[in-house]
């Protein structure tokens, strides 16, 4: 198939790019380079060196002898979206190209401006470029497992059947995130449903869980090929963070009790949630959704695991925590569907977290551990 990956210059965009050509797609990269921006703006840098795209791709061809056609340009721009979408032609679009950090977008009201606007206008681009080009096109969209929040019922894959006065309907899960990030993909979640309702686009939402790991099968092959590894307050996740805070000695850092709950997920499974949905498309018409984790653990789980791991003494540290989200809640997620398609999950163990400590080891003096701890308060409203 013809798939065109978007953020494919991303910590997840450019591993799943890899690993769709590695399967026998013809897979062609678009970015506009905002979160190598994002990181002059901040003064940080990714653990692991990363090289400039042209590099990436001249090393891919070197080991696979597949070229990956390169689109460099903002979706925002609408007849850019176009004219990509009528050179490549593809079957599928996989969509990572949006700015993933909630820390961001709370920095204040600029960030929280630029991250909906970048993220809705441009998925809303998208959508239309799509629906005037060829509504066969299967988009293949990253949501996020914040959209749902933490509800006190079970989390559905998406949608609900629902029974109110003696009446049934299928409906949207109903959705309560807690950032203007995790807003923006629920603003997302919505124009796509109204497309493939109104216009009869396919899509699949994928609400995936907080992503782990580095390194996948392709971007082993050389250091070229690696992708970003965050560890600063605003772009790292938590369990890599904790990893690399675990190999700096510095202590983890748990925000407030530690006991709310996120669904995890390896890169490598990432990768693969991505190609089982590209080639298994939605039906015409459908709007999709996949709960893409693969088990659920409180924060305190997650520091006690990398703790218990590391051959050296760790401190863990319970910090007030910057953000407004529950802190004692019931969690529990359907996340059946990729598993349906195929998946067969790497879940959280020791090898993995061991195997994460040496990638850490080598590049540790990149590390600003001033970026360590978290700046971003949700309570404040920031100097707009
Ligand atoms: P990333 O920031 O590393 O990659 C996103 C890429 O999109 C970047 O290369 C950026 O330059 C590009 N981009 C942003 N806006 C663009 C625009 N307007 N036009 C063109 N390119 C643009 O993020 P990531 O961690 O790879 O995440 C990818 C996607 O997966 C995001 O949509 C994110 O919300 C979602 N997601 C990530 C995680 C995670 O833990 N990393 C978890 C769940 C969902
Ligand atoms: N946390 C800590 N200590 C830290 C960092 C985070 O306790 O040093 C806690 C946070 O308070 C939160 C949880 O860990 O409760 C997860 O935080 P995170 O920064 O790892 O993840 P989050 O902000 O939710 O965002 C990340 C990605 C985002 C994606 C999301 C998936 O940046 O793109 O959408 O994970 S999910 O969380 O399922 O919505």
């Amino acid at each position: 198939m013809r798939v065109l990956v978007l953020g494919g210059d991303g910590y997840l965009g450019w591993p799943t790019a890899l690993h769709l050509s590695d399967r026998g797609h013809d897979v062609a990269v678009l970015d506009n380079f905002a979160r190598r921006g994002y990181d002059d703006e901040l003064g940080v840098c990714s653990l692991v060196p990363i090289e400039d795209l042209s590099t990436r791709v001249a090393a891919w061809e070197e080991h696979s002898g597949k070229r990956l056609p390169t689109y460099v340009g903002d979706l925002l721009d609408a007849d850019f979206v176009y004219a990509t979408l009528r050179e490549f032609a593809p079957d599928a679009v996989v969509h990572f190209a949006e700015q993933r950090a909630a820390p961001y977008s709370m920095i204040d009201r600029a960030h929280a401006v630029y991250t909906q606007h970048n993220n809705v206008i441009g998925t809303l681009n998208l959508l239309y470029a799509i629906g005037e080009l060829d509504r066969d096109i299967h988009l293949v969209k990253l949501g996020t497992m914040g959209e749902y929040g933490t509800p006190n019922v079970d989390i559905e894959e998406g949608w609900l059947e629902l029974e109110h006065n003696g009446r049934r309907d299928r409906v949207l899960f109903p959705k309560r995130p807690g950032s203007f990030y995790h807003l923006s993909k629920v603003h997302d979640s919505h124009n796509m449903e109204f497309t493939c309702r109104a216009w009869g686009l396919r899509a699949t939402d994928l609400n995936q869980g907080v992503v782990y790991g580095q390194t996948t099968p392709q971007t082993a092959l050389d250091p070229r090929l690696a992708t970003r590894f965050d560890y600063d307050s605003v772009f790292g996740t938590v369990l890599n963070r904790f990893v690399i805070q675990a190999v700096l000695g510095e202590p983890l850092t748990v925000y407030g009790t530690g006991n709310q709950i996120r669904g995890l997920i390896d890169i490598r499974d990432t990768v693969e949630c991505i190609r089982l949905a590209v080639e298994n498309p939605a039906e015409r018409g459908e709007f999709r959704v996949f709960n893409q984790m693969t088990e659920s653990k409180s924060v305190r789980q997650i520091a006690d695991v990398v703790s218990a791991q590391f051959p050296g003494p760790v401190q863990i540290e319970h910090l007030t925590n910057p953000r407004i989200e529950l802190q004692e809640h019931y969690y529990n997620v359907k996340h059946t569907g990729l598993v349906e398609l195929g998946l067969d999950p790497h879940l959280l163990s020791d090898v993995l977290i061991e195997s994460m400590f040496p990638i850490v080891e080598q590049n540790k003096h990149r590390v600003d551990t001033e970026k360590l701890y978290p700046t971003v308060q949700w309570t404040s409203s920031g100097n707009s």
